[in-house]
């Protein structure tokens, strides 16, 4: 064969090449010891000397250019064998999935859907931390040294002198308003603890608090978020009664009930005949918890809201006692499924 016919034969040779064994193969052929290239390489000796210098630039050019078509081609096959290794191993991995795979606890689905609403509202979602200053989850939010709420019987202690956990998440929006300037549209969820333990009663719950603060937020605004927020996460219609009531740190104050999701109204025995559930607390924030977060009070109002996660759970699946939620008894989490 002559130069171009090693040249042609080789790159013939290489479009059939399947693999990179196959590929090594005909490497040696062209280019190994004993290959065309480095036999004709070899006859250089006996090319008259005249021609020696073309011959010579002839079978470099071809030679630099067939290890560069090998070099592609392995690239391109090693590619190839590591993408048909990983598609094996993938289909072996699947056949070996467990049967019994878990599920998303309801509380988790129902923190999730919460967040997921509010953040539509376009509120952002703040965290803090479970073990807390006693100034942050009392003294700022205007709850006096005397209030029951601290009691020995309500509290949590830890040994570090000033610390506690956190009985509720508002804590959380305190850190906010210390660390940020209004305007203020914010959620805390998260998990807060209450030395009490019966069979309504959790000593580990969850609750979500909203927090805003805007020039003009007014009581209002405050009833539309939270209608719109119950509509949403009960998606239906359902009527909302907001009833006067007492907080330290929101003034005025009030409790939200919705017509009886069971009954609807009617009377029956999950509304205890009464025809409302209540399903949240809020109220204006008090002028004092704005002004100890250094927010002044005479240009800018709040409001904020609170809602017991177990509780919103329940009423939105039909669960009708808590203890299931710490079970985790696969035969009832899977029947929350969420796909
Ligand atoms: C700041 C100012 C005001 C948060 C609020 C409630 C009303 C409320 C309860 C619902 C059920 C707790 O889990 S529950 O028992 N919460 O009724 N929470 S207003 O008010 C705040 C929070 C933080 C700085």
């Amino acid at each position: 064969m002559n130069l171009e016919e090693i040249e042609s034969q080789a790159k013939q040779d290489l479009e059939k090449v399947l693999n990179l064994q196959e590929l090594q193969q005909v490497k040696a052929k062209y280019l190994g010891k004993k290959g065309y290239i480095t036999l004709a390489l070899k006859e250089i000796a006996h090319i008259p000397p005249e021609q020696r210098r073309e011959y010579g630039a002839k079978i470099n050019r071809i030679k630099g250019h067939l290890e560069a078509l090998f070099k592609e081609a392995e690239e391109r096959l090693r590619k190839a064998e590591i993408e048909r290794e990983l598609l094996a191993s993938w289909e072996e991995l699947t056949v070996s999935l467990p049967k019994h795979v878990g599920a998303i606890h309801p509380i988790s689905q129902t923190l999730a859907r919460i967040k997921e609403i509010f953040l539509t509202m376009g509120f952002s979602v703040e965290e803090g931390p479970e073990v807390e200053l006693e100034s942050y989850n009392f003294d700022l939010l205007n709850i006096p040294k005397e209030h029951p709420a601290r009691d020995m019987q309500d509290t949590f202690y830890v040994n570090k002198e000033g610390y506690l956990l956190r009985t509720h998440t508002s804590p959380v929006q305190i850190r906010v308003m210390l660390s940020q300037k209004p305007p203020i549209y914010m959620v805390a969820p998260g998990r807060v603890y209450r030395r009490d333990d019966d069979p309504t009663h959790s000593p580990v719950f969850h609750q979500v608090e909203g927090l805003v603060v805007d020039g003009q937020a007014n009581f209002k605004h405050m009833k539309y978020t939270i209608e719109v927020f119950l509509r949403e996460f009960f998606e239906r219609e359902v009527p909302v009664r907001f009833r006067a009531s007492y907080f330290p740190f929101t003034e005025p104050s009030a409790e939200v009930d919705i017509g009886c999701l069971v009954c609807g109204g009617a009377g029956c025995r999950v509304c205890k005949g009464g025809g409302w559930l209540e399903v949240m607390g809020c109220g204006m924030v008090h002028p004092k918890v704005l002004e100890n977060c250094g927010i002044d009070s005479e240009l800018y109002q709040g409001f904020a809201f609170g809602m017991g996660v177990e509780r919103l759970c329940m009423l939105y699946f039909g669960i009708d006692n808590i203890k299931l939620f710490y079970e985790n008894d696969l035969r009832f989490l899977r029947q929350f499924r969420w796909s």
